[in-house]
């Protein structure tokens, strides 16, 4: 099917109902939010009703996006959705606990994961879209509803945060064309940078450092790995610290190939986050899946219930094992 056929589909379904559920991955980071929110809003242009609820809280820096307050972590009472709207996730499942609530209803499934699972019963999946944001924003041109300054704030956190403020691969002529095209309509670049990026809490800054001092690279300078220890948080006031670029890092060491995060977190002992980024050909979204996870092939993730100790061997030794079939090259 091609991209009209795609947005027809998904235009018919949203036709179809008044209210909706908009849902994302576990532990929602720009894209994810941006893109909710983004929804809401054009849901409610086109005369209906729709609430955002989430496995995880909105972290500290989307908070400013419009509306963030809205977005819940446990359905409102009484709720029966028309149909369920899901964003950026490659399987129902990384939903988390929402899976369980919206599987037996209608589901609209919008991502730009490569290997998405196509578990709507609509489905539009965009694999060459810097990020769902993008796709949003499409969507929006497509119903001929034009986006406010809120929504504009919003698609363009999503697409500066997928593009790793318009640097990673996905980044494209069109991307920018966009991202103009929302900074005409309202979003504010400084205020938006400002926000997601440059306003970190000392316990994050800490904990950075203490993260960074564990930065091991192995297998001939191919792979870096970085680690979030639940100790590391002794002596802490604040344990609500956001690690989503930490990854960053690691990917930075000249030469690597791939690189690992792996971080335990007060909220969650006993699950080991694991976060891959490739930088040359290696597709990490293989080693991901090996463990139940997905991603994309140069950022990927995945959770492995048990010791950190136990979960670093599995990881790493994965790790090597498709780096030798994939000859990894940085
Ligand atoms: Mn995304």
């Amino acid at each position: 099917m091609n991209r009209e056929d795609n947005t027809r589909e998904i235009i018919r379904a949203i036709g179809a109902s008044d209210n909706f559920l908009i849902t994302a991955h576990v532990n929602p980071e720009g894209d994810s939010v941006g893109s909710q929110l983004a929804m809401l809003a054009l849901l409610e242009k086109l005369g209906k009703k729709a609430v955002i609820v989430n496995n995880d809280n909105v972290p500290d820096n989307l908070r400013f996006l419009p509306r963030a307050e809205t977005v819940m972590t446990e359905l409102p009472d009484g709720f029966i959705p028309g149909a369920v709207i899901v964003l950026d996730c490659p399987v129902l499942g990384r939903t988390g606990w929402v899976s369980q609530v919206i599987k037996d209803h209608v589901i609209i499934n919008i991502d730009h994961h490569v290997g998405n699972e196509y578990f709507g019963d609509a489905n539009w999946v965009e694999s060459s879209a810097s990020s769902v944001g993008e796709m949003i924003h499409g969507l929006f041109s497509d119903l001929g509803v034009q986006p406010g300054p809120e929504e504009a704030a919003s698609m363009y956190t999503a697409i500066v945060t997928d593009t790793g403020m318009f640097n990673y691969s996905n980044t494209t002529a069109r991307t920018h064309i966009i991202a103009a095209e929302l900074i005409s309509r309202g979003a504010n670049p400084q205020q938006v940078f400002s926000e997601v990026y440059e306003k970190k809490t000392q316990e994050q800054v800490r904990i950075l450092g203490k993260v960074l001092s564990t930065l091991k690279v192995e297998e001939d300078g191919l792979v870096s790995h970085i680690t979030l220890g639940l100790d590391m948080f002794a002596g802490e006031r604040s344990k609500d610290v956001s690690t989503e670029e930490f990854i960053n890092y690691a990917r930075a060491v000249k030469g690597v190939s791939v690189a690992v995060f792996f971080k335990e977190k007060p909220e969650s002992p006993g699950s080991i986050n694991v976060s891959f980024r490739s930088t040359g050909n290696m597709n990490v979204n293989k080693v991901a899946a090996a463990f139940g996870g997905g991603g994309h092939k140069k950022a990927s993730g995945c959770v492995l219930k048990g010791k950190m100790e136990d979960a670093k061997r599995l990881v790493l030794d994965e790790v090597r094992r498709v780096i030798k079939e994939e000859g990894a090259v940085s």
